[in-house]
């Protein structure tokens, strides 16, 4: 692996684009060619999945990234994507004269959007032609010709041309990027090239390092009042001389990076089925890893949001802690954690309760997920309730947080305020929101 320079060593990347109708097998082309499985009922993709997998090509290893787009996606909309993008994978349906026009009808936009880029148009499903009375793959051939792309038959089912087509498309973008820098020394020319390959083409030691972060769901981080997302830590040790960083400044960036309006307008293509995707790359720094990350954000649903916790006979309580069971929300299982003579400055005085990951030990490391809630005793007389609201990022060594003077105990036990009735107390929990990061590397 001479010459690589990631810690998953790759040479290059290329960034792949499947496009398609739905329903053409886009998402079975990408799982044959990336774990080498055909499923026959897959569901249709509601989101833009990314998947990678590495090639070896002419003695470099080349790291292929593939976003699946979903059916309904607008190259208007996706001009930014498409400025990263090195490659696309036009596919249709042999079986299917409208999904073939599609293609044609992409194909257009394609061009309008941005020429910089191999397009090699698919005709998959090659496996169905003798159940049919009419296939297209004349027509995908002679469209292909007229238009000087490559054209290739493929079944994700029979796994027939399916590596060819992806390693064709790979080694045409890659031909062209080998190209480009001979024909520019300096390197910076290919529109076509992400910067990260273009780097690594020219330099054993400079590759940037590298971090991304995909945010699914941008208006529920806005809805749950988030203003602030630290990222994970990643590493970019720039010893030298052109770091712009010392430690009177740790650090350094754009106040006023994109104004509001000009980020939440679809049409400029960052927020795009209300997912955006933020990177920055450090360069003049040794090898280090690159980081993908995805803020996966959920609301789940009301009906399902909240866990309730009956204690009984709570003078009688001897013990210092409470535990209840598990409840799953926004797919993180959690837990309450209940105090009867408080904890920390709530010692003697308070209830304290808190909301817990629950079996935090056997989370990945880097485990870490956002989340708004409410703890609420309820009143059982008919008052208000005694309500919190709190949002908290939760991480695998931290996994609990709450309040430790939730309610002051004399409270608790004054009959008429209605919180405790014939010695039981109502504890719950509201989950309105879950956002969980998720490494794709
Ligand atoms: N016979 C046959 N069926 C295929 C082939 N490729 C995909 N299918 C089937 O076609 C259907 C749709 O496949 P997907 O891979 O989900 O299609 P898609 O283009 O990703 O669809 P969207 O995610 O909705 O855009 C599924 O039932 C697949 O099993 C193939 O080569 N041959
Ligand atoms: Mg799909």
């Amino acid at each position: 692996m001479a010459d690589c320079s990631r810690e998953d060593g790759h040479d290059h990347l290329v960034n792949l684009l499947l496009i398609g109708d739905s329903g053409v097998g886009k998402s079975s082309l990408v799982s044959r060619f990336t774990r080498g499985k055909f499923r026959t009922n897959p569901k249709p993709n509601t989101t833009n999945d990314v998947v990678a997998r590495h090639v070896y090509l002419d003695g470099k290893i080349i790291k292929v990234q593939i976003l699946d787009f979903t059916e309904n996606c607008n190259y208007g909309d996706i001009s930014t994507t498409l400025l990263n993008t090195n490659g696309a994978l036009l596919v249709y349906d042999v079986t299917s004269l409208s999904t073939f026009e599609s293609a044609e009808k992409r194909y257009r936009e394609l061009e309008t959007a941005n020429g910089e880029f191999e397009v090699v148009l698919i005709g998959n499903k090659s496996d169905r032609i003798n159940e049919c009375v009419d296939n297209f793959i004349e027509p995908g051939k002679a469209f292909a010709d007229r238009k000087s792309i490559f054209f290739i038959e493929t079944s994700a089912k029979d796994n027939r041309n399916v590596e060819k087509a992806f390693v064709e498309v790979v080694r045409r973008v890659f031909q062209k990027l080998i190209k480009n820098d001979a024909m520019d020394a300096d390197a910076h020319a290919s529109p076509a090239i992400s910067s990260e390959a273009r780097m690594s083409s020219y330099s054993g030691r400079n590759e940037p390092a590298h971090y991304m972060l995909k945010i699914e769901y941008f208006s529920l981080l806005v809805e749950a009042g988030t203003n602030k997302f630290e990222s994970d830590v990643f590493e970019a040790n720039a010893e030298g001389k052109r770091t712009r960083f010392h430690e009177k400044m740790m650090k350094w960036g754009f106040s006023k990076l994109i104004s509001h309006d000009s980020f939440t307008n679809t049409g400029n293509g960052f927020l795009f089925h209300d997912s955006c995707v933020f990177g920055v790359e450090i360069f003049a720094v040794p090898k280090y890893a690159a980081i993908d990350q995805c803020l996966s954000m959920m609301k789940p649903p009301v009906v399902t949001n909240t866990h309730t916790w009956t204690i009984e006979k709570f003078s009688e309580l001897n013990e210092s802690v409470l535990y209840s069971d598990y409840f799953k929300i926004g797919k993180v299982k959690w837990k309450l954690v209940f105090y009867p003579k408080g904890t920390g400055e709530g010692k003697g005085k308070c209830l304290s309760i808190f909301l817990q990951v629950h079996n935090s030990v056997l989370l990945p490391d880097g485990w870490r997920a956002y989340t708004k809630f409410k703890i609420r005793i309820k009143n059982q007389c008919g008052d208000a309730d005694r309500e919190i609201e709190a949002d908290n990022w939760f991480y695998k060594s931290t996994t609990a947080y709450g309040f430790p003077c939730f309610m002051q105990l004399t409270e608790v036990g004054d009959p008429q305020k209605g919180f405790l009735l014939d010695d039981v107390l109502i504890v719950e929990a509201d989950i309105s929101v879950v956002g969980l990061l998720k490494n794709h590397n």
